[in-house]
């Protein structure tokens, strides 16, 4: 659990930038929602988005150890960038995770984001949503709320809604965990988390 921060590639191999994780406060005010979105264009502040490389897996193409990475040349679903777990060599699964801010969930809060695989001829992309409490749901703490697994032949995009109400009232983390093996990429775009608390 060592490999904290989140890489940033504008473009690969050009544009590299490590933020550290910083755990929101529990100072809510309770009358004032708001919606969280993140569509991982320039002008969004992703401070507190973590993301760990578990597998610790190579990818000889990007000429780095594969993670979550921004690109803007993957066919976004929104604006120009997406971010996206690529494929490691050697058919190493992956085990990544993208691990949202932790946020106060209320009764009406929903998760909704986009989901796509890269290439329609390597499409067999897996991925967990897993939600925990105030641990890191890396730590194996959480639950998974939603598993997919893209078929054969597809490249769309797929809208994903999950009702979060069960966890009203409760500061949690939300993660997006890849598993795919020797795919290509699991593109995400446009996350947003409805109703949180003010923090
Ligand atoms: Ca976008
Ligand atoms: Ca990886």
């Amino acid at each position: 659990m060592k490999n904290k921060g989140i890489i940033l590639c504008f473009a690969a191999g050009v544009c590299a930038l490590v933020l550290s994780c910083q755990p929101l406060e529990n100072n809510v005010n309770k009358n004032t929602l708001k919606n969280y979105y993140m569509g991982f264009e320039k002008e969004e502040d992703i401070t507190g988005i973590v993301s760990y490389n578990r597998d610790g897996g190579y990818n000889s193409q990007l000429g780095m150890e594969t993670d979550w990475i921004i690109k803007n040349d993957f066919r976004a679903h929104s604006g120009e960038r997406v971010i996206g777990s690529v494929y490691n060599d050697d058919s190493v699964a992956n085990d990544d995770w993208l691990v949202l801010p932790l946020m106060r969930l209320s009764e009406n809060s929903t998760l909704s984001f986009f989901a796509a695989p890269q290439y329609i001829d390597r499409s067999e992309e897996i991925f967990d949503i897993i939600i925990s409490g105030e641990e890191n749901p890396v730590d194996e703490s959480g639950e998974s709320i939603l598993h997919v697994e893209f078929p054969q032949d597809t490249d769309s995009w797929e809208e994903f809604t999950i009702d979060l109400g069960a966890y009203g009232n409760q500061d949690v983390y939300i993660a997006f965990h890849c598993t795919s093996v020797d795919q290509y990429c699991l593109r995400i775009d446009d996350i947003t988390v409805t109703d949180i608390s003010e923090m």
